[in-house]
Parts: structure tokens; sequence; C-alpha cells
């Protein structure tokens, strides 16, 4: 018996060491119906004296073989390590493969502009709905129902007292309705009309519309503000020039143009031959405007500006026409 497990011991080890098939050889001796289980199993033949020895070896002979498949798998798996590391070598010095990335809208480019000056101004941003009541996008901005200036910004209506928002002054009066001075907001949004399209109109467009209310506030601090605006947007030569206008939210009112900063004011094909060019509106908030709105006009005064982020845009990049900025053909988008 002693023999026979030795000899167990010696075949065994000897067939891990030459192979690579451990869990083969390890039913082989120690499975169930294994070699070493066998005569394990043979045990009741041995006489009672010998019966603890025999037993304490086949436990050692059990716990060799056990040891050296052990061993083996280690060799084993350490192996296909390293010939992974081997065959799978990375050169990191290879070129990648290119991905074409694209880049922000023209108009997005603009609108992320005009942001970042005015919150550098100490602005907030607002935000609003684009489906809007009549009260807030024309009622509360003085423009009351049968109002000739409504002719101007006809809208898209839903019903007879819920329509598209034609300018984003309902967030400014929204948020004149809910705060007390002093607010100092601008509005970027998109708003619509019922304009035909063409080069220089769209029944959807974008406008930044900005707002301060506060004690004292006067036209004086709308012009700082418009050239302060001005000289970061178009750069640090750009004039401006107020020429009187009429809106019906503001009073007094104008329209506001910067110098050329193609020519400087010499007149050349982006301005026309003007020297300028129109970018936006403003004026001082009506007092009407501010009393619709919870705002005290005794006490309290304002301005309020308005352009369009598509008339920015053509005038920065030199577009001119509109619509190739809603047709996303990318041999127009990469030129910018
Ligand atoms: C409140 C009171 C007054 C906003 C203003 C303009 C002048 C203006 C146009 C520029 C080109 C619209 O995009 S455009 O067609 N806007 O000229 N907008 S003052 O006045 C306000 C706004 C909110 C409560």
């Amino acid at each position: 018996m002693k023999e026979l497990l030795k000899q167990i011991r010696e075949k065994a080890i000897a067939e891990i060491e030459a192979s690579d098939r451990l869990d083969e050889i390890r039913i082989q001796y120690l499975g169930k119906k294994g070699e070493l289980t066998a005569v394990l199993r043979g045990m009741g033949k041995v006489s009672p004296e010998e019966r603890p020895l025999i037993g304490q070896l086949a436990n050692e002979v059990r716990a060799e073989i056990e040891a050296a498949l052990a061993k083996k798998e280690e060799e084993k798996a350490k192996k296909e390590l390293e010939n992974r590391l081997l065959s799978e070598k990375i050169d990191v010095t290879v070129p990648g493969t290119p991905f074409t990335a694209g880049h922000r809208h023209p108009l997005a480019q603009t609108e992320e502009m005009l942001r970042d000056i005015f919150i550098g101004m100490g602005f907030s941003i607002a935000e609003g709905p684009e489906v809007e009541y009549d009260y807030y996008n024309f009622e509360a901005l003085n423009l009351p129902k049968n109002h000739p200036a409504r002719d101007t910004q006809d809208t898209f209506y839903i019903t007879d007292n819920i329509l598209l928002r034609s300018q984003t002054s309902p967030v400014q009066a929204r948020v004149m309705e809910q705060t007390q001075p002093p607010i100092r907001i601008i509005s970027p949004g998109r708003v619509y009309r019922a304009d035909p399209a063409d080069a220089t109109h769209s029944p959807i467009f974008h406008q930044v519309e900005g707002l301060v209310v506060d004690k004292g506030i006067t036209m004086g601090d709308l012009k700082g503000i418009l050239e302060l605006f001005a000289k970061k947007m178009f750069g640090p030569e750009t004039k401006i020039r107020f020429r009187p206008h009429h809106f019906p939210f503001t009073e007094p009112s104008a329209e506001v143009d910067v110098s050329c900063f193609v020519c400087g004011g010499k007149g050349c094909r982006l301005c026309k031959g003007e020297g300028w060019m129109e970018i936006l509106g403003a004026g001082m908030v009506h007092p009407f405007v501010l009393s619709n709105c919870g705002i005290d006009p005794n006490v309290y005064s304002g301005f309020a500006f308005g352009m369009g982020v598509e008339r920015i845009t053509m005038a920065r990049l030199g577009i001119d026409d509109l619509r190739l900025m809603y047709e996303n053909d990318v041999r127009f988008l990469h030129q910018f």
C-alpha cells in the first residue's frame, strides 16, 4: 500500500511537470474516481496498526500533488501573462485616428459673446417662455390691443390671448413683476414674427434684450453701458451714435449705430458706404411700463435695449443673407 501511494505520488508529480493539462490530472488522481481516492477507499483492507501511518501518508501525497498543481498553475498563469505582454505591445507614438470635430454655430458664438460681455458688466441672465400671454408680450409693455405699433411685431397666435413672443421683453416684464430694483438683467432667446423669410427677415430669430432699473438711472448710464459693449464686441476703436426713434415701451428712445469696424467710418462694402451700422434699439423704460410691472416710476428709473443676434452675427462675420445661418450647410459653417 505504501509503495502504491509513493508510486502514485511520483507518477502524478512527473505528469504535472511534463503537461499543461492540469485539470485532467487533478481529476485523474484526486477526483471522485481518481487513483488516490481509490487507494483511500481500500483503507478497510489495511490492518488497524498500519492504518494511521497509511492514512497520514495518503494525506501527505494528496497535499504534495495539490501543491505541485498549484505551483504549476501559477507558473502557467505567469507565462501566459508574459506572452500577452510581449504580443500586445502598444506603440504609444503611433498617430491616433483623426476624428472630425465640429464647432459652435455662428449664432451660438455670438450669443455666447453677448452673454460673456454683459455678465462681465454685472448683468444676470433671465429666461422665460416662448409661448407667452398677449399681456406680457404687448399689454404690459404699453402696447394695448389695436395699438398701431403691434403691426410691426405681428406674430403667431395660439388663442386670442396666447402667442409666440415677438420679443424677449416679456421676460423682463415678468422679472420686474417679481423683483424690486436694483435689476440688471439680459434676456437672450428665440422670438417669432409673421414675416416672410428674405435676406434680412425670418419668422424665427434671436434677440438679446437688456434692462437696468434702479434709483437715479439716466440716459448717461445707457450710453456708457452701450459704448463699453460696442468696444468689447467690435474692437476698442468703435464709436456709437444715437438717433432719435420711437418705441412704445421706452421714452425717450433711440436707434443705436456703431462705427464700421472694417473701414473705421470711412465707408466700405460692409457698411454700404455709410461708415455706420445700425445694431440695436434702446431707451429709458416708459413710466407706464414700470408701473404696469409694479415698480414706482416716481422712485425708480431704468433703461432697456434690444438687439438681434442674427444682425450682429451678419455684421461681425460679413454675412449678407440671414437664411444661410439656418440652412446648416457645412461648407458655409466651416468658414467660421
Ligand atoms: C421692458 C421695457 C423695455 C427693449 C428694447 C429695443 C429697444 C429694440 C429691437 C432691436 C432689433 C428688436 O431684434 S430687434 O428686432 N429692439 O429696438 N428693445 S428697447 O425694451 C424694453 C424691454 C423690456 C420691460
